[in-house]
């Protein structure tokens, strides 16, 4: 690994030249294009990424659940550079190429269940999601889609009509497409309803509503990301399931930030034995390269007419032996294993700091995606949350040197996505340092 493997801060953060930088990005960049930490990044992996002005911070990240396998990990870098001297583009449509046959066939092996799988490649999760709310309109003759109160899935039209929190995503780019219907989610914290409780109220939202028979899927993140990081009570992604396969309405997982071995598992349906006829891929997949998926039952998948998927660039072959390489990292590396020890290591940390700061009202997660939520809660149970501790304590770690992530819809949860390829000492390192912030702003 060429950047060593420390926490380094040479000025404050960010530094005389990354502010230059920013300054530039002033004049030429959007500014609807925004940056959380404007730290200008020259190289990173293991855990650090280290900036223009030499400052070495701890990522924990991931470029947002990208960067599982870790930031230019090895069997990444050397496929990307043997695929580029071979060829960079041809299109698939045009002329196909073996890289991205090899990733549905390891994406056919992967995934949740055992049935004969197909899949279909794209450039970004936001048009995997575009593309599985195809297939199951074709596949099911149907036009509605449900999607679930927290829920992300994406920043186009369709997305973001699937997407449920309006600032940053959505406030006045509608109006948005049609024919999708959002259903309450299992937020144990707030509803304390257990999984069938909350099933059986997502269910009658949607029966009653939308209608059953006019359902072509419901769309779910078995663990939700921008929302929150919600773990849905345990019974209620089984329950769903259950009652989308008695009724003809596919069940499409959103495993693009929950997938690729960061929950401790390949896939997040997998803790549960969920088995969906979609699921959506992105992210990790792809150690970083832009890539995503649709991988379904044959059946399904073969049920769009010849030319009906595709797109220039998806399944790119430099993406594709990304991916390639990002999977046998995940593999000969058993990174499934190291999500769940570095899960167990931070579950202890942030549970004794939840003792400490009443703050602290809930501590979730699973494998390498875990938060902390903040706020109070009253006699009743009803929570307050608490946005502004939370950017508080996020500036503070910037400021020492951790990129740290927030999310949820109060904008009052903090998540934690270290890449997998961090060590122990960095970690437990970057913990204090989120320890020693929630003091300093008691
Ligand atoms: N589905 C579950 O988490 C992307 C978005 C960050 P794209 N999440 C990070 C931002 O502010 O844009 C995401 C996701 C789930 C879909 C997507 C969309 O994936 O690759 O960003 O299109």
């Amino acid at each position: 690994m060429s950047v060593p493997q420390e926490r380094r801060l040479l000025t404050r953060i960010p530094g005389p030249l990354s502010l230059e930088r920013l300054e530039r990005k002033k004049r030429y960049v959007a500014d609807g294009v925004g940056t959380m930490l404007p730290v200008s990044i020259v190289r990173a992996g293991g855990g650090i990424l280290e900036d223009v002005d030499g400052n070495r911070l701890i990522d924990l990240g991931s470029g947002i659940a990208v960067t599982t396998v870790g930031n230019a990990a090895p069997a990444v870098v050397r496929n990307v550079v043997e695929q580029a001297e071979a060829f960079t583009h041809t299109c698939f449509m045009i002329t196909p190429y073996e890289g991205y046959i090899d990733v549905c066939a390891a994406l056919a092996e992967l995934t949740p269940g055992e049935h004969a799988k197909k899949s279909a490649l794209f450039n970004s999760g936001a048009e995997a999601v575009e593309n599985a709310v195809k297939i199951a309109r074709v596949a099911t003759g149907r036009d509605a889609v449900a999607v679930f109160d927290h829920a992300y899935h994406g920043r186009t039209n369709l997305t973001m009509a699937m997407t449920a929190k309006n600032q940053p995503y959505k406030n006045g780019f509608g109006p948005f497409a049609a024919e999708v219907y959002r259903a309450p989610m299992s937020y144990p914290l707030h509803d304390g309803l257990s999984g069938e409780q909350a099933a059986a109220r997502a269910i009658d939202v949607l029966d009653k509503q939308v209608g059953t028979g006019n359902l072509a899927c419901v769309v779910i993140e078995p663990i939700q990301g921008e929302g929150g990081f919600i773990v849905p009570a345990p019974g209620f992604l089984p329950r769903i399931a259950q009652w989308c396969r008695d009724n003809g309405v596919l069940f499409v997982a959103d495993e693009i930030q929950t997938g690729f071995c960061r929950t401790g598992d390949w896939f997040a349906c997998d803790d549960e034995g969920v088995v969906p006829d979609l699921v959506t891929t992105a992210k990790g997949i792809a150690g970083g390269l832009p890539l995503a998926a649709v991988t379904g039952r044959a059946e399904l998948m073969d049920a769009v007419h010849g030319g009906g998927l595709g797109g220039t660039y998806g399944g790119n072959p430099i993406a594709c032996a990304a991916a390639l390489g990002a999977v046998e990292e995940m593999r000969e590396r058993d990174l499934a294993a190291r999500a769940a020890a570095i899960g167990a290591l931070m579950r202890d940390r942030l549970t004794s700091m939840a003792a400490e700061h009443d703050v602290i009202i809930d501590v979730r997660g699973r494998g390498a995606m875990q938060a902390i939520e903040l706020g109070t809660r009253d006699a009743s149970g009803a929570v307050t949350p608490d946005a502004a501790r939370t950017a508080a304590v996020s500036a503070r770690c910037h400021a020492e040197g951790v990129v740290t992530l927030t999310c949820g819809t109060w904008g009052n949860v903090f998540r934690f996505l270290p890449p997998l390829s961090i060590s122990d000492d960095l970690l437990g390192e970057a913990l204090d340092v989120v320890a020693e912030a929630f003091a300093a702003t008691a």
